[in-house]
């Protein structure tokens, strides 16, 4: 799907994060022609600041007028938008035949309830569990909570949908950080976690993640390896100066985990 050279889509994104990922691999399942800017976010430039983002988070998608370059002010006409979730919501309503969201009013009120359990109750338990101590059966109940959503086989909503897009990169980060024994928890807390997510009792989201890793589009927007150096350094960092990310410090005494 190929908007005219005038009628540009520009987002500005970080390979590893879970927020940029939901816009990345929504753009590609559908095909929208769209120019990435790669942000490194261990060395922000002056740039996104001054001329695209005063608040520097990422993803952050302009769109209209021509390809930009990188660090280019956004011209006065274009559309400018902050958060993954508005991000994804906009980008159905441009694009509403692109498969992003179905037009049936139920099947959207059932994707809209699916991403505020997300939002609302699997990112706190995920930055809980991750940083800050929490207790492992609070992810584990988000998870389910979600888990409960899915039907019989496929998506959330039976076909892809952008709510898919706004769990997949948070479940996958999730499960290679247990993996690699990365994060502020107990490592017997991870083994539990860890567990848990591969016994009977969490075998639909299993298939649920099998199913979206093995679409292009997500194949093509996730590199694990990538993401366990990128959060190794950033973990380093953390433990070093008590922050994670802004507005995300972490308590002292779980620094030395
Ligand atoms: N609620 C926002 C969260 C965006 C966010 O926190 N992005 C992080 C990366 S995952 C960021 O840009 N952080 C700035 C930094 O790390 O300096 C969204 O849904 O887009």
């Amino acid at each position: 799907m190929a908007p005219d050279a005038s009628n540009r889509i520009t987002v500005y994104v970080a390979t590893e994060s879970p927020f940029s990922h939901r816009v990345t691999y929504a753009l590609e399942e559908t095909k929208i022609t769209h120019d990435p800017v790669w942000i490194d976010l261990f060395n922000k430039p002056d740039w996104f600041r001054q001329n695209v983002h005063g608040v520097m988070k990422v993803p952050y998608l302009v769109h209209g007028g021509p390809q930009l370059h990188e660090d280019e002010e956004p011209g006065p006409g274009s559309v400018r938008i902050p958060e993954s979730l508005i991000i994804l919501e906009y980008l159905a309503d441009v694009f509403p035949t692109s498969g992003l969201l179905p037009a049936d009013p139920a099947l959207r009120a059932k994707a809209r309830l699916f991403i505020q359990s997300v939002e609302t109750k699997f990112i706190p338990a995920f930055v809980g569990f991750l940083f800050m101590g929490a207790p492992v059966h609070a992810i584990l109940g988000a998870i389910e909570a979600l888990q409960s959503f899915l039907p019989a086989e496929g998506f959330v909503l039976g076909t892809w949908s952008i709510a898919d897009a706004t769990f997949a990169p948070f479940f996958l980060r999730l499960e290679a950080l247990l993996k690699n024994g990365l994060g502020l928890y107990d490592e017997s807390a991870g083994k539990e976690a860890h567990a848990a997510l591969h016994s009977e009792r969490f075998a639909r989201i299993q298939t649920w993640i099998t199913d979206n890793l093995a679409r292009p589009s997500f194949k093509k927007t996730w590199d694990e390896e990538h993401y366990i150096q990128k959060y190794t350094q950033r973990l380093d960092i953390a433990r070093k100066t008590g922050t994670f990310a802004p507005g995300l410090d972490i308590p002292a005494n779980l620094k030395q985990k």
